[in-house]
């Protein structure tokens, strides 16, 4: 079973039913969430072994957070306990033309506020085959920004494929903070979760001729981002079109090699809970690659991945592999008796 790694905060998250606003809300819902905690789960879904690096509150939140990663398979020895509290986001739940809005009260949570020298990358990644992080880890504190730089070299040392997903998050920092960051990560980096936003916002790749059909901007943003940083041999991301809160067009993009793979328009309707579409896209595409799927089945599966996701309440995708290639080759809709 291939080992892998992913390092993050893990979020307590607290949603209002559909059609109430935070502010009139008496009852809330409770999920876990945290991008790297997502994907972690989607991995031990498909077969992996995964080992979350985090630190959650020696308390009953902190209790409640690591059991959520155990019931779903995700290994905890690497999670240290300790500090002030969990990150907690509220999620008012959108509908219709109206959007979801995400409140976040993270500050000082327990691995915003982790030491240098707590985590042992050296040992965490020991037999390890393959080590995911996002843009969110760095965006919480200088210490976690200065840790995923750490994490991603000692990760190459150790001869680990590395994963890093751009989720560029507006309301942790600006763009100008997030590229000054992110940039030199990306030195280290195998697989990237990126699109066109990225590449002219935070990587500063001048803006595609408004001319070129959809595919030829997306190959001129991944070959753009290729010639900066050759190290990175697959770069995926999704056109996302956001029909109202509760629809969307959803097609992944997978670029490798020089060419890009394009998988079929999901016309997804109605979205149950979109949060952690892009995570399970991600494991989608990690699992791909790490199973020697061709560019086309990859794409394919890891955008049906995000599609099951978008029916399901919470940040995680609970799908097993079995059960997202059975939807792949038989399509949706019908009862499965
Ligand atoms: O990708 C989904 C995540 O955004 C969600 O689980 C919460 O990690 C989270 C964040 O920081 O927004």
């Amino acid at each position: 079973m291939k080992k892998v790694v992913t390092f993050g905060e893990i979020l307590l998250r607290l949603s209002t039913n559909v059609g109430e606003r935070l502010l009139q809300a008496d009852q809330l819902q409770l999920h876990y969430g945290g991008a790297e905690a997502n994907v972690g789960i989607s991995l031990s879904n498909f077969g992996y072994d995964v080992n979350m690096v985090s630190k959650l509150p020696a308390n009953a939140l902190g209790d409640a957070a690591l059991r959520h990663l155990q019931s779903n398979g995700v290994k905890v020895d690497h999670v240290l306990r300790g500090g002030e509290r969990i990150g907690t986001y509220y999620l008012e739940s959108g509908i219709g033309e109206r959007s979801a809005v995400v409140t976040y009260d993270r500050k000082h949570s327990s691995i915003a506020d982790i030491k240098e020298d707590e985590i042992d990358f050296d040992s965490i990644f020991e037999g390890a085959t393959l080590f995911h992080v996002t843009g969110i880890t760095p965006a919480l504190s200088p210490v976690l920004s200065e840790l995923t730089l750490v994490a991603l070299k000692k990760a190459k040392e150790h001869g680990l494929m590395t994963s890093f997903d751009m989720n560029y998050r507006a309301k942790l920092w600006s763009q100008k903070e997030a590229a000054d960051a992110i940039k030199p990560l990306l030195d280290y980096v195998d697989i990237c979760s990126c699109g066109e936003l990225d590449a002219v916002h935070l990587l500063g790749i001048p803006e595609a001729d408004d001319r070129l059909q959809e595919e030829e901007k997306l190959a001129y943003y991944y070959e753009h981002i290729q010639a900066l940083y050759p190290n990175i041999q697959f770069m995926a991301s999704t056109n996302r079109e956001v029909l109202s809160s509760t629809a969307n067009r959803l097609r992944g993009n997978l670029y490798v090699d020089g060419a890009l793979y394009r998988s079929k328009v999901h016309h997804i309707e109605p979205i149950v809970d979109r949060v952690g579409g892009g995570d399970a896209f991600a494991a989608g595409i990690l699992h791909g690659i790490l199973d020697g799927m061709s560019p086309n089945e990859t794409i394919t599966y890891a955008t049906a991945a995000s599609a099951l996701k978008h029916t399901i309440h919470g940040d995680s995708n609970i799908f097993s592999k079995e059960e997202i290639h059975e939807f792949v080759e038989n399509g949706s809709g019908k009862i499965k008796r």
